[in-house]
C-alpha cells in the first residue's frame, strides 16, 4: 500500500489538501494508497473543510507499505511509522534539504519554490489530462490550501502557478466566492479559540542562532482582536518556552507583526530585517511567512561563518 502523509507535530490545509487530492488522482489512474496522520489539523482546515466526504484513512501501517510525504523535508518531523528507505516520493516547499533528497531520490524528489504544494497537485491532474475529472470538494479543498499559503497571493512565495492553478480550480468548482468564505470560517475559528489555534500552529525547530526554537504562527484576516488580547498569546507562548516568537499575519493589511517573548529575539529580527520595534514586536509590510523567516534567519553572514 501506497501511505501519504504530512509532518507528525503539524498538519496545516496545504498538507491535508493536498494529500487527499493527491490520493485521489492516484485512486483515478487505478492505484490505491491511504492519507494517514497522527497529527491534528489546525484552524487552516475549517470545520466545514474537515467536514466534507473526504477526509484521513484509519489504516495500520504494514511493513511492505512505501511512503510519499507531502508539504515536508525536514526528517526532525517524519511521522514515526515512516521508514526513510521506503521513501518513493517526496513533494515540498520547504527550504534547507533540498541536496539531500535530490541525492536520496533523484527525479522523485520535487522540493520546489511554490506558493502552496497545492499548486503543484493541481498540476499533476493537469499532466494527467484529469483535472475536468477533479471532484469539486477535492478542488475547493485546494483552493483553501493556496489561498492559505500565499496568504491570499501576496506572501513572496507566490508564484504566476499558484495564481494560474487558483484560477483554473475557481472556474471547474464555479465558486467565485470561495475565498470571502474561506478567511470568515477561519477567522471566526481563531477568535473563538485563540490558544488552540496557537497551539496548532507551532513549530519547534532548531533553526540557527539567530531564531528561537519555538516558532509560532498566525495567519487572520483581520487581527484587530487578537491585538486585545495579546497577553493570551504571550501566556500561551511561555508555557513552550522562555524564547520564542510568533508571526501573526493580518491579511487585510498585507502585514506581519512578530511578536517576540524578549530583547534578545526582538534584537536579532531587528538585525535580519533591518527595522525597528515596538514593545517587542517587530512589524513587517508585506507579511512575510514562517519559512520565510527561517530563509532569511539561514542567510544571515554570522551563520555562513559559524557554520563553515
Ligand atoms: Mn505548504
Amino acid at each position: 500500500m501506497i501511505v501519504l502523509t504530512s509532518g507528525k507535530k503539524y498538519l496545516d490545509i496545504d498538507g491535508y489538501a493536498s494529500c487527499l487530492a493527491y490520493r485521489e488522482l492516484l485512486k483515478m489512474q487505478g492505484i490505491d494508497s491511504k492519507f494517514v496522520s497522527t497529527a491534528i489539523p489546525n484552524y487552516s482546515v475549517t470545520e466545514s473543510l474537515l467536514n466534507l466526504p473526504f477526509g484521513l484513512d484509519k489504516y495500520e501501517i504494514s511493513p511492505t507499505d512505501k511512503f510519499i510525504i507531502i508539504d515536508l523535508s525536514n526528517k526532525a518531523f517524519f511521522e514515526n511509522f515512516v521508514r526513510e528507505d521506503d521513501i518513493v516520493e517526496l513533494i515540498d516547499h520547504h527550504p534547507g534539504f533540498e541536496g539531500y533528497w535530490a541525492d536520496k531520490l533523484k527525479e522523485n524528489s520535487h522540493i520546489e519554490q511554490v506558493g502552496a504544494i497545492a499548486t503543484i497537485i493541481a498540476e499533476k491532474y493537469e499532466q494527467c489530462n484529469l483535472l475536468n475529472n477533479m471532484n469539486k470538494n477535492i478542488a475547493e479543498l485546494l483552493m483553501a490550501a493556496i489561498l492559505d499559503n500565499t496568504l491570499n497571493f501576496t506572501a513572496k512565495a507566490t508564484k504566476q502557478r499558484d495564481i494560474e492553478a487558483y484560477k483554473k480550480l475557481e472556474i471547474l468548482t464555479n465558486n467565485f466566492d470561495f475565498k470571502s468564505t474561506y478567511f470568515g470560517e477561519v477567522q471566526n475559528f481563531i477568535e473563538k479559540d485563540l490558544v488552540t489555534a496557537i497551539v496548532n500552529d507551532m513549530k519547534l525547530e532548531e533553526t540557527c542562532e539567530y531564531l528561537p526554537k519555538t516558532l509560532g504562527q498566525l495567519t487572520i484576516y483581520d487581527i484587530t482582536t487578537i491585538l486585545e488580547k495579546l497577553e493570551i498569546v504571550k501566556d500561551t507562548m511561555n508555557k513552550y518556552d522562555e524564547h520564542w516568537l510568533i508571526n501573526i499575519i493580518s491579511l487585510k493589511e498585507n502585514k506581519s507583526y512578530i511578536a517576540c517573548s524578549d530583547e534578545t529575539v526582538t534584537d536579532n529580527l531587528e538585525k535580519m530585517f533591518n527595522t525597528a520595534s515596538i514593545n517587542n514586536i517587530v512589524a513587517l509590510q508585506p507579511s512575510i511567512l514562517r519559512k520565510e523567516i527561517i530563509k532569511t534567519a539561514l542567510g544571515m553572514p554570522m551563520y555562513e561563518i559559524r557554520h563553515k
